[in-house]
């Protein structure tokens, strides 16, 4: 039997509704599983700072250091201040972001396989913004060669371990920011020579971006900067049918923290209508993660089951409103805990 302490953020918005979904999945696998939680729930996002004067007050992070893992709900306008300052502070470096095709949604592509695998502590994620006069911001993109290398060979671990297309796309705007992204696409094509088995190319941030309409079947691995990684991601859901069904993973050394790649969502926050896939294949990284981590067969099978039941149910059609269907977000969720065993 093993044990993980997880903490969970609640979050703001449709946050709540969806870690409910998350806890009772987790739950669900203590129950019927040799894999079990311990579930402490986090306060951090929009209603903490309304309630404690700070988005992420400290006996939250204690409550979280004390963690293995941490799986978040989406929060609202505090989000720089809360998944920003997590990933800066646990150094989650690799924000590893899959999209992939699933059956009876409505999408550009039934055939997509594809992971955006996004540098996490850099570029003009740091929030170091200045005036430079009272009419001019200045805004500071960093690029270190150290958190370039490091991500590109995560991107290029998670292509051979995928062993899918084992294609790596580096994205980035080098004839542009020559100095910049220039380090960048140096420093993954530098890696990219340790790898010979993957296929490697680059591809500028636009032609990407149209690349991701016109043939998102081809992309497997994409390695990309911070901001970059981010819209990209957002455009691979939807060419998928929407950020309802995407997953993220924060990946540092040590620790890790899983979230949907969607936001609070507010204009249908308390209606029972979120689509809480995002949360749960979130939970199913964060099994995976933990299975590799602890050397725990069993935890990587338990994630399997709750996408086996997604997946199951949406072959019967039976989904939430944001893809085309009928269900809420707890018809949907009982019935996924339903499907697993
Ligand atoms: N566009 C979806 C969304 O709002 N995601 C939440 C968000 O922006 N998180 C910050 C981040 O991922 O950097």
């Amino acid at each position: 039997m093993s044990r993980y302490t997880i903490s969970l953020i609640r979050g703001d918005g449709i946050g709540p509704e969806q870690t409910a979904a998350a806890k009772k999945i987790l739950e669900t696998i203590s129950d019927k599983s040799s894999t079990k939680f311990t579930i402490n729930e986090v306060d951090a996002g929009d209603a903490a700072l309304a309630k404690h004067g700070k988005a992420l007050p400290e006996f939250s992070v204690d409550t979280i250091k004390k963690s293995q893992a941490c799986l978040k709900g989406p929060v609202g306008e505090s989000a720089a201040d809360v998944i920003i300052v997590l990933r800066r502070m646990f150094d989650l470096y690799a924000n590893v972001r899959p999209a992939k095709s699933y059956p009876n949604i409505p999408s550009l592509s039934g055939k997509v396989d594809m992971v955006t695998v996004r540098e996490n502590t850099e570029d003009v994620y740091l929030g170091w913004e200045f005036n430079a006069d009272e009419n001019t911001v200045v805004a500071l993109r960093v690029t270190s060669e150290r958190a370039s290398r490091r991500i590109a060979e995560y991107a290029f671990k998670v292509a051979t371990i995928r062993n899918a297309k084992r294609r790596v796309v580096a994205v980035h705007k080098a004839n542009v920011m020559r100095k910049g992204d220039g380090l960048f696409a140096a420093t993954c094509r530098d890696v990219a020579k340790k790898y010979p088995k993957i296929q490697y190319s680059e591809l500028y941030v636009d032609a990407a971006s149209m690349n991701l309409i016109r043939n998102p079947e081809e992309f497997d691995v994409i390695v990309t900067t911070n901001l970059f990684g981010d819209i990209l991601s957002d455009e691979a859901a939807q060419v998928v049918g929407g950020l309802g069904m995407g997953p993220a993973a924060n990946i540092g050394e040590g620790f890790a923290l899983f979230e949907p790649v969607h936001g609070a969502a507010f204009d249908i926050t308390g209606k029972n209508a979120a689509n809480p896939s995002s949360i749960l294949l979130s939970a199913k990284m964060m099994l995976e993660w933990l299975s590799d981590k602890h050397n725990d067969k069993n935890a990587i099978l338990e994630g399997s089951r709750i996408e086996d039941a997604i997946v199951s149910l949406l072959k019967q059609d039976k989904k939430t409103k944001d893809i085309g269907g009928k269900l809420s977000t707890t018809e949907f969720t009982e019935l996924v805990a339903k499907s697993m065993y």
